[in-house]
């Protein structure tokens, strides 16, 4: 079973990249920033508490996207594999997931890191904000509030995995079949 992690800061391209890794590997993908998104939409009491967080770009509590990332995995038992996209974002959402995948002693085969420097990240959203109608994506103060979450709460995750020799980084910025091909590699040695 190949149970990858896509790991980035807000605009990487992880859920570019991820569109790609679940067609070739048939993988289930697991996005939390979808699955609020569509909590969101559906009005629920979590999706309403998340959109307060989401909206101000500050990360929804770890209990909430725990129990989502839960409910997924059990919904989908026999699948080949998952990709997890924006989870875990926190050391506390790594042991949880572990915990979670041992129970099916199953465990994260790879991490892979997509690096793409600040001013990059920036542009992109911005970008995309155009078009995108996300709240979060409309204006530089907001992403900037994302990229520190990312630099104070995320990036220890990224140590978590290295610790456990599972962590690949690949260069985020370029061609994005190029990067694409650089990820299939991490995934093969993994
Ligand atoms: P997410 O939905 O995960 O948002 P994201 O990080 O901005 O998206 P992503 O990184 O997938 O965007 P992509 O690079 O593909 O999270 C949103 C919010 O939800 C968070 O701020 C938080 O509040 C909450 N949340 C989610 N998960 C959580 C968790 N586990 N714990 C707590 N809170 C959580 O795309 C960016 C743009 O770049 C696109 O326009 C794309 O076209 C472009 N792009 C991609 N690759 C490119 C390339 N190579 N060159 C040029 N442009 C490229």
């Amino acid at each position: 079973m190949l149970n990858l992690i896509l790991f980035g800061p807000p605009g990487a391209g992880k859920g570019t990249q991820s569109e790609k890794i679940i067609a070739k590997y048939n993988l289930i993908h697991l996005s939390t920033g979808d699955l609020l998104r569509s909590e969101i939409q559906a009005g629920s009491e979590l999706g309403l508490k998340a959109k307060t967080l989401m909206d101000q770009g500050i990360l929804v509590p770890d209990e909430v996207v725990i129990g989502m990332i839960d409910n997924k995995l059990k919904e989908h038992r026999d699948a080949a594999g998952f990709i997890f996209d924006g989870f875990p974002r926190t050391v506390k959402q790594s042991e949880a997931l572990d915990n979670l995948l041992a129970r099916y002693n199953e465990s994260i085969s790879v991490m892979v890191a997509l690096v793409v420097d600040d001013n990059e990240l920036l542009a992109r959203l911005l970008n995309r904000g155009k078009t995108s109608g996300r709240p979060d994506d409309q204006n530089e103060e907001l992403i900037t509030k994302r990229i520190q979450e990312y630099n104070n709460k995320t990036r220890p995750v990224a140590d978590y995995y290295q610790e456990q020799g599972k962590f690949v980084a690949v260069n985020g910025i370029g061609d994005i079949e190029l990067i694409f091909g650089e990820i299939t590699k991490a995934i093969s040695a993994a």
